[in-house]
């Protein structure tokens, strides 16, 4: 371990959404912070998914944070889901605006953290050699943040040019007069589809299974619809708080099997026309719990796509099946299926012709060679534990997290590990985390996690920890209310499954945002219900802590 050159009461990982709220909230109730970010920029997601197409999948108004009604009032987005570029901006206004900047040191990564059981601290060394002693350890590093490679042979010996959707350049791109392949068929696949096609020479689409993609209905905003929103914007951020998915919607109670045919032709038709990334689940309460009623959904889009895709072998192929209609999480797209109507677009079905290597002049499947310039990769993340397991984190008696985690990630309330004491995960395994507005969720997290930095302060406890027994019960509750539902039934990354020897289990709170908000809530109200909180002996008290 290196020589300690720092010492602060915490050390927050990302300049995304979660570490810079974390930054300022932890700052302004006095604590002595530093943050690491391993891009030379701020954004977390936002700055490193800058590929053609990027933007966010929920409205504006809730996807952004509510702790400012300055900032609500002062920010104008400009279309109704911003894109990549536009949610980077903001989250540099948010930066200079407060004055966060100067609390993070970029280009620097988190390489390790050792708890150190004497002072009850953790020593974190970063990449740029230096080591930091901190009384908590806040990684806020993203649930959808280490790229997953596409694991295809020979993708090194490519000779053209070769990006992965979550590792996006920063320099200008061209695609002009390309032959671009892109293998992915995710939300970000989707998106970067739907932009290139008719911008490049040929655009050629690897997909392994087909997804539900809804329309966006994106549109530019006017002044109006801003003053609409903002004439109600209080009431809307309180409604978000108590509701299953963290946003303003409505939940029916009504099941899609006691409905007319004529009634659910009218629903559906209104969420596909209407649409947001909820719509179809907003129709009936059993969409996600029901195989019969999710097969109404399902069937109702593949008819649209039959509809749509002008050549049936290319539609046939386009079907999503072999999994319910939101299990995996739908993707938003206007133009999505209409692009395979054109000449210059060919889907290639990796289930009929599989990927059999890459070489310099392209792709190889089992049907042959298609040669390609370029090479994009949508492959998508390692995801909820990825960030925090690639950093070599030890906790009581030199215990390491991967080995902890090996059977599957397992939190108590989604909030902290057992025997890593003093270290709070955001939004990651345990939390509703992905399955509700990420903005709200990442903002009750910190909250959470300042109140209780807080008490500890006041009440002179140097530390936190949970029990393996605590972790057992939440994890399986996590685990009973999945089973109530259709999410088991989709090889999805809630439950690791898209990356290779990664333990399947579902790490997702599905209980609902307002629920978890009121039991996190009621956790802390009863003394921190579950933790055990304590004082060292040898408690160097840093800085405020
Ligand atoms: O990743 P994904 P993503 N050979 O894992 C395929 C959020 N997000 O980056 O399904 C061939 O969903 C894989 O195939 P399969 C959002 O929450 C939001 O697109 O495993 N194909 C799949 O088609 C989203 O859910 C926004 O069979 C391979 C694709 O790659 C999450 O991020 C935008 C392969 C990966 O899809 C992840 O989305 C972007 C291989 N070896 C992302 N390996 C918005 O807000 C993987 N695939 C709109």
């Amino acid at each position: 371990m290196g020589t300690t050159t720092e010492t602060c009461d915490a050390v927050i990982v990302g300049a995304g959404f979660a570490g810079l709220y974390a930054i300022k909230r932890l700052r302004d109730a006095g604590f002595k912070i530093q943050a690491f970010e391993a891009g030379d920029g701020i954004g977390g997601t936002w700055y490193w998914n800058q590929y053609p197409g990027a933007r966010v999948d929920l409205e504006c108004w809730d996807y952004s944070y509510s702790f400012s009604r300055e900032l609500q009032d002062e920010w104008d987005w400009t279309e109704r889901y911003p894109t990549a570029r536009e949610l980077m901006h903001y989250l540099e206004h948010v930066a200079d605006r407060f004055k966060l900047r100067e609390h993070i040191r970029f280009n620097t990564r988190v390489d390790s953290a050792e708890f150190d059981e004497n002072a009850d601290m953790w020593r974190i060394r970063t990449s740029d050699g230096k080591t930091v002693a901190a009384r908590f350890f806040v990684p806020a590093s993203g649930v959808l943040s280490v790229p997953k490679p596409p694991e295809i042979a020979g993708i090194e010996t490519f000779k053209g040019e070769a990006y992965h959707t979550g590792r996006w350049p920063k320099h200008d791109v061209k695609f002009e007069g390309k032959r671009i392949g892109v293998i992915g068929t995710g939300s970000s696949g989707v998106q970067t589809i739907q932009a290139l096609a008719g911008k490049c020479k040929h655009l050629t689409v690897f997909q392994r299974t087909a997804v539900f993609v809804v329309p966006a209905k994106n549109h530019a905003l006017t002044p109006a619809m801003r003053e609409r929103v903002r004439a109600t914007y209080a009431e809307r951020r309180e409604i978000s708080k108590i509701t299953r998915f963290g946003i303003a919607a409505a939940m029916p109670s009504e099941s899609a099997l006691d409905a007319t045919p004529e009634e659910m032709q009218m629903k559906y038709e209104n969420a596909w026309t209407n649409s947001q990334l909820l719509g179809f689940r907003q129709c009936y309460a059993d969409i996600l719990s029901n195989d019969d009623a999710n097969a109404t959904v399902a069937e109702f889009i593949r008819g649209k796509i039959r509809k749509i895709v002008h050549k049936p072998h290319v539609a046939q192929k386009l079907l999503p099946t072999g999994f319910p209609f939101g299990t995996k999480r739908p993707c938003l797209g206007d133009t999505y299926y209409s692009v395979y109507n054109r000449d210059d677009v060919t889907l290639v079905d990796l289930k009929t012709a599989p990927i059999e290597r890459v070489v310099p002049e392209g792709i190889v499947t089992a049907e042959g060679l298609i040669e390609l310039d370029m090479l994009i990769y949508a492959t998508g993340y390692d995801a909820l534990s990825g960030a925090l397991t690639r950093i070599d984190v030890r906790g009581v008696g030199g215990a390491r997290l991967t080995d902890k985690w090996a059977d599957g990630a397992r939190t108590y309330l989604g909030l902290m590990v057992a025997s890593f004491p003093n270290l709070f995960t955001v939004t990651g395994p345990g939390s509703p985390g992905p399955l509700a507005n990420m903005s709200m969720s990442i903002e009750q997290h910190i909250d959470w996690i300042t109140r209780c930095m807080e008490d500890m302060r006041k009440n002179g406890w140097t530390r936190i920890d949970t029990s393996s027994d605590q972790e057992d019960k939440w994890m399986q509750g996590v685990q009973d209310i999945v089973k109530r539902t259709l999410y088991l039934k989709a090889d999805s990354w809630y439950l690791g499954a898209n990356v290779p020897g990664k333990p399947k289990v579902f790490l997702p709170y599905l209980g609902g945002h307002g629920n978890y908000r009121k039991k996190c809530d009621e956790v802390a109200a009863a003394g921190y219900e579950g933790f055990t909180l304590s004082k060292t002996k040898q408690a160097k008290t840093a800085g405020a802590t």
